[in-house]
């Protein structure tokens, strides 16, 4: 028997220390109460987009901050930073995805107790991003209704890793033939019984049913908390 190449062993190892670092970051995040939102999708879906509109809305009545992930630039954090909210640029050079140890990292100066939401948005990448845990307790797949419906075929493994799929750019739907229903359904085929989610971060729509989502997950996570 040919023994296992090494380079899937070192693999095996990152992932590994990822997970334990992911860990130690949810038990601070749970006794912190904050809850902790992660955006992944391929380049140029919307996250940032999408995450200023939902700063900018949570802002007067919660405490929200986030964390954004590129190879390179400040670009998405100056955007960001137009809500008012706190924001962290992590540049990752050449690394396609975020680690929990640079999430742990980036947040050594803040008091998670004085948060209500933190978000996270990952590197654009329709792949890499979907084997490292960053300790969030929800985790959004974005797809524009540009890339076409067949995403969720092609790329079944961060369908997989996250919670709930949102449909963004809903507002350019019909001036490029979308269909909701293919869409829907090759979701449901990848990963049967996700929650679907549609909104456009330009006109606001689907907004309000977003944000209410969220604030019912914080109460019951502070629910529980009590408990
Ligand atoms: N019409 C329309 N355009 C949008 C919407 N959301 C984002 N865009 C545009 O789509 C482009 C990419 O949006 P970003 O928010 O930068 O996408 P991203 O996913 O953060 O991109 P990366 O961080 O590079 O992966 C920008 O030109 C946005 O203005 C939307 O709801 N409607
Ligand atoms: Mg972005």
């Amino acid at each position: 028997m040919r023994p296992e190449p090494r380079l899937i062993e070192v693999r095996r190892n990152v992932l590994k220390q990822n997970d334990v670092v992911a860990r130690s970051l949810r038990d601070r995040f749970r006794a912190a109460g904050v809850f902790v939102v992660s955006l992944v999708s391929s380049p140029g879906s919307g996250k940032t987009a999408f995450l200023e509109k939902t700063l900018t809305l949570l802002r007067p009545s919660y405490r929200v901050a986030a964390l954004v992930g590129d190879l390179a630039t400040e670009n998405d954090a100056l955007r960001l930073a137009r809500s008012q909210a706190p924001v962290k640029q992590i540049t990752t050079g050449t690394l396609c995805h975020l680690e929990a140890a640079m999430v742990e990292s980036a947040l050594q100066e803040w008091d998670l107790n004085q948060l209500d939401f933190l978000f996270i948005e990952n590197v654009g990448n329709l792949v890499c991003p979907s084997s490292y845990d960053l300790g969030e307790d929800l985790r959004l797949v974005l797809i524009s209704v540009t890339e076409g419906e067949d995403k969720p075929l092609k790329y079944p493994t961060i369908f997989h890793s996250a919670d709930v799929a949102v449909v963004t750019k809903v507002d350019l739907a019909a001036a490029v033939e979308f269909s909701w229903e293919t869409a829907y359904n090759n979701i449901q085929a990848v990963r049967p019984g996700m929650p679907v989610l549609r909104l456009s971060a330009k006109t606001g729509d689907g907004m309000e049913e977003f944000l209410s989502f969220l604030v019912a997950r914080l109460i019951e996570l502070r629910e529980a908390a009590a408990v």
